[in-house]
């Protein structure tokens, strides 16, 4: 059965992408602390120079995938989806240049599947092909992204919910505590970050300061 909307909803409000080159510290540290901070969903995205391939990918990826199920946290893949398949991880995140969408639900079931999406036309298409949640970004500048597209600020997610697109959303792209407020009142679920936790020199508050800014309506109504 497909995830439920709302559960979606729920899981990508503190969404933690990274992989073992992201961290100050070691990964699987970070890991740990960030889950101790109340992230809510974890994209293993293991890629660009210096990254694990082969057994030690494999390796890292079930010590990660490990911990995520200790704490009920869902696994997202970045891209591969073979591997997604292969570890029974809980779902996959693809880009407009990977596999297309349909190719990659008939593969992965009903496993959860977001799309990254850079305008109204991908939007509406990954939303009509049935994608779980869309990832827009860069929202502000990034430096952990060196192809990233252009900034776009919180104004796509604004026009995305004006023009009907209801699926799930999260922001990615330079986010602080300081931004997520303004990302989740541009109508987006959630905020994805990397560097924001992983680099932080206390990587458990750095969560929770980001939890608590995205569920600050809750907390007041
Ligand atoms: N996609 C768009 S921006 C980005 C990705 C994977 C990187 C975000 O990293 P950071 O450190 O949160 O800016
Ligand atoms: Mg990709």
């Amino acid at each position: 059965m497909r995830a439920d909307v709302k559960l979606i909803r729920e899981c990508l409000k503190l969404y933690l992408v990274m992989g073992s080159t992201n961290c100050k510290i070691n990964a699987l540290e970070v890991v740990e602390q960030a889950i101790a901070g109340g992230i809510t969903l974890l994209q293993l995205r293991e890629k660009g120079p210096n990254a694990l391939g082969g057994k030690a990918r494999d390796a890292f990826a079930r010590q990660v995938q490990q911990r995520c199920r200790q704490h009920g946290i869902p696994l997202i893949v970045n891209d591969d989806i073979e591997w997604a398949a292969a570890l029974q991880a809980d779902g996959v995140h693809i880009g407009q240049d990977d596999a297309p969408l349909p190719e990659v639900r008939k593969l992965l079931g009903d496993r959860i599947i977001g799309v990254s999406v850079h305008n109204l036309e991908e939007a509406q298409q990954a939303m009509d092909q049935g994608a779980d949640y869309l990832g827009i970004g860069p929202i502000y500048a990034t430096s952990t992204k060196l192809d990233a597209q252009a900034v776009q600020g919180t104004k796509l997610i604004h026009t995305l919910r004006a023009q009907g697109i209801t699926i799930p959303i999260v922001g990615i792209g330079g986010i602080t505590a300081e931004r997520a407020g303004a990302v989740m009142d541009a109508g987006a679920d959630g905020v994805a970050v990397v560097s924001a936790i992983t680099m932080a020199g206390d990587v458990t508050l750095a969560a929770s300061n980001l939890l608590q800014q995205v569920t600050r309506e809750e907390d007041v109504s």
